[in-house]
């Protein structure tokens, strides 16, 4: 089971910026995947079921990134 979560996210400007930013995502507890693209400024993370939500908005910002907004796709 896996849930997917979708991140408005300020501040890529390249493709190294998605490949940094979907790397340390990855790296959260639980994330099954990630991707990031910079020209629509979106983060999609696949969510393992022990994996927090609110763990991975704030590796985005460690990473040097903000969050602006927040969409739970439907599975
Ligand atoms: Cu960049």
């Amino acid at each position: 089971m896996s849930e997917r979560l979708v991140l408005e996210v300020q501040g890529m400007t390249c493709t190294g910026c998605e490949q940094r930013l979907a790397a340390a995502v990855r790296r959260v507890e639980g994330i099954l995947a990630a991707t990031a693209d910079h020209t629509k400024g979106v983060l999609e993370v696949a969510l393992g079921s022990e994996a927090d939500p609110a763990a991975v908005a704030a590796r985005v910002a460690e990473a040097g990134y903000a969050v602006t907004g927040r969409s739970e796709a439907r599975s």
